[in-house]
């Protein structure tokens, strides 16, 4: 794609907007930076992002400067449906997503992940498996990392693997990804889409350019809406879920083990469901489709069961920390809420000796307490929401209360038997006693990796 003395308006000034701006200078291009919060607001990411000095910036809003432009580049953040850009879409000036524009200008293969639930997860573990094999492997994506910090650097032999969101989907025009996966659908952002069905179709637009060259793969577990996306997409069809059926190419689960079934019903063992480090039935589920990704790319299938049996997780969900004793040590500080939290309590494996509490977000607990009723052999409770959850709990599993984040740790250190899986999963924000979940998973892992021997 011809950069070099283009005239573009990147709009929104945030990680997507800031790498596309920088790259696109780098290239030759004339940017305008446009954002619509105050300068003085923008003022440390700015200085951070070191852009070169032609970058021009505008801030407090969008001006009508953005329709002089050749064409516009869009944060995932902002609709496209701001003035601005409707008056630009009705000019007839081209309007590209950040993951749009990085791809014109990127090189080597795309497999890329979208869906409701299990993207980041999925997108990691797939970076991991391409990794054993291909030499040069970039992860990107809405997982946080703009496919414009390294677009321009990529190369015809390499590998992107990439998250995308729906926004980012929005506003591409050629995107093709090599092989896609949907992970699955679930009822999201509805606060930007009309409806859950415009949500769906934002998300389906991943399928768009993809003719039988490439490999769609979907979840056969969600046959209702899979079964009629597979027959009207152009791409070949891969699958992975529980329940194949008679789909093929795929990789399921069959009596505690992955199966690879090819196209021609050749069947190929992977691993055994124990050797997966990560828990949870949604994370095998994770571990199905990033493997059919990887096998259809090429990874060979012996590669697989190494790449499982050591990865941790995504940090924060789920994620393991360390073996002592026997028992295990899980860090789910990103169950900030009682449904996250119930997630992370029938995803380990019981007994559980669960830490909870933080600042309360003071929803109804009924259902958490069955799931800490079914799944707990104890509770050592933190934070602001110690004695609303006590009252909760009380007679239904025991409680030990803890004055700080440290004790709450020795407590749970101390109550766990061999087999037994220490659990921190809040179901509380950490405001009251950390700046944020990263600060308080971060934490919790300094002190059960101290924890002595
Ligand atoms: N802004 C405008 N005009 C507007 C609206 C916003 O100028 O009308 C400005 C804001 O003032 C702000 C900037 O746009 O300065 C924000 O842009 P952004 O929201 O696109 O933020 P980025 O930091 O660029 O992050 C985006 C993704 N954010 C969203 O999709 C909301 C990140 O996904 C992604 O990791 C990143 O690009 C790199 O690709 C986050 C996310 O929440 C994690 N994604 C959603 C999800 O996973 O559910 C889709």
């Amino acid at each position: 794609m011809d950069i070099q003395g283009r005239h573009i308006s990147v709009i929104g000034a945030a990680k997507s907007g800031l790498a596309a701006a920088k790259t696109l200078a780098r290239l030759g291009a004339k940017i305008l930076l446009s954002d619509t919060q105050d300068r003085s607001r923008l003022e440390a990411t700015l200085a951070e992002a070191a852009l070169p000095a032609d970058v021009e910036i505008e801030t407090g809003g969008h001006s009508e400067r953005i329709l002089e432009s050749d064409f516009i580049v869009l944060s995932p953040g902002v609709p496209p449906t701001i003035p601005v850009l409707k008056k630009a879409a009705a000019k007839g000036i081209p309007i590209l997503s950040e993951i749009e524009i990085a791809y014109r200008i990127s090189k080597g293969r795309r497999f890329v992940v979208t869906g409701s639930n299990g993207k980041t997860t999925t997108t990691t573990l797939l970076s991991q498996f391409c990794k054993t094999f291909f030499p040069r492997v970039f992860l990107g994506g809405n997982i946080g990392i703009p496919i414009m910090e390294f677009a321009a650097d990529t190369r015809d032999d390499d590998v992107q693997v990439l998250e995308v969101s729906s926004f980012q989907l929005e506003t591409t025009a050629s995107f093709t990804p090599d092989i896609a996966l949907i992970t699955n659908f679930y009822e999201n952002h509805l606060d930007r889409y009309p409806s859950y069905e415009a949500y769906r179709a934002a998300k389906e637009r991943i399928a768009l350019n993809m003719t039988e060259k490439h490999i769609i793969v979907l979840n056969a577990d969600q046959s209702q809406i899979m079964d009629p996306l597979a027959s009207i997409v152009r791409a070949r069809v891969a699958w992975f879920g529980r329940n194949l059926g008679n789909r093929k190419p795929g990789v399921t689960l069959r009596d505690g083990k992955l199966v690879f079934i090819s196209d021609s019903g050749t069947e190929t063992l992977l691993f055994n469901e124990s050797s997966i480090r990560i828990m949870g039935a949604h994370n095998c589920e994770n571990v199905m489709a990033a493997a059919t990704m990887a096998l259809l790319a090429g990874v060979p299938h012996e590669r697989l069961e190494p790449v499982v049996a050591a990865f941790p997780g995504v940090e924060h969900r789920l994620e393991w920390v360390r073996k002592r004793r026997d028992t295990t040590f899980i860090n789910d500080s990103k169950g900030t809420n009682c449904a996250a939290s119930i997630i992370a309590l029938r995803a380990c494996r019981p007994p559980v000796v669960l830490i909870a509490g933080g600042r309360d977000k003071g929803t109804d607990l009924a259902d958490w307490v069955t799931a800490v009723r079914d799944h707990a052999k104890g509770v050592v409770l933190l934070g602001e929401a110690r004695e609303r959850f006590r009252a909760a709990l009380e007679g239904i599993v025991p409680i030990k209360s803890a004055r700080s984040f440290s004790e709450a740790v020795d407590l749970a250190a101390e109550w766990a038997i061999p087999d037994d899986t220490v659990l921190l999963s809040p179901a509380c924000s950490s405001y009251d006693l950390f700046p944020n979940f990263e600060v308080r998973g971060k934490t919790f892992k300094e002190l059960v990796l101290a924890l002595p021997e």
